[in-house]
């Protein structure tokens, strides 16, 4: 304790769907086909692509429990969701480079009822409205063109609530608790 002051220790958190393992092979070949078209940039490695359906930012170990608890409540029956182009976000220091998600009904629905469940719980979330994509690479300097690809669909049977740390080589998520959808 320091001047009367409790420390609580904070974690950057996020909520995510992780994809299974063939669905895995199919971003990191398309997130490989953009890499070999660039001269620089820092791409997500394999065990770190995902979707974010909420960025939570920094959380007590109270607001995570309540996060956990928000999930519960959002349970949906499995789903399928669809990747269907590539994008990229110009910024001065290297693009931004991401996996589009079609906006079906099943997806925006989870997300939707998992903000206003961890809305209702007073967890303070980003207000912009909600574009779902999976970033394959920041800070690029790519040749690689945007567009449509061969649709990769994908099975949803779960979404984690995943811990975010910086680590000696870039980012580490770590799961911290999973919604297994019930069939
Ligand atoms: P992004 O890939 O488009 O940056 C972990 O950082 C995840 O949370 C990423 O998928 C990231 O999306 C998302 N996210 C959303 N808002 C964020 C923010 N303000 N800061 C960091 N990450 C954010």
């Amino acid at each position: 304790m320091i001047g009367g002051a409790v420390y609580h220790p904070s974690m950057r958190l996020f909520i995510a769907i992780l994809f299974p393992e063939d669905t895995v092979d199919r971003i990191a070949s398309i997130r490989d086909s953009i890499h070999d078209l660039s001269s620089s940039g820092s791409f997500s490695p394999r065990e770190n692509l995902h979707l974010t359906l909420e960025f939570l930012g920094e959380c007590s170990a109270a607001e995570r429990d309540m996060a956990a608890e928000a999930m519960e409540a959002s349970v949906c029956r499995p789903f399928t969701m669809t990747m269907d182009r590539t994008g990229s976000f110009p910024r001065p220091d290297g693009d931004i480079w991401w996996l589009g998600c079609r906006e079906e009904k099943a997806l925006m629905a989870l997300q939707g009822k998992l903000h206003r469940e961890l809305s209702q719980r007073g967890l303070k979330l980003e207000k912009r409205r909600y574009r779902p994509h999976v970033t394959l690479g920041r800070r690029v300097f790519s040749s690689a063109v945007a567009g449509g690809i061969e649709p990769i669909v994908s099975a949803v049977s779960s979404f984690s609530l995943i811990l975010s740390e910086r680590g000696e080589r870039g980012m580490v998520y770590t799961p911290l608790h999973t919604v297994v959808l019930p069939s």
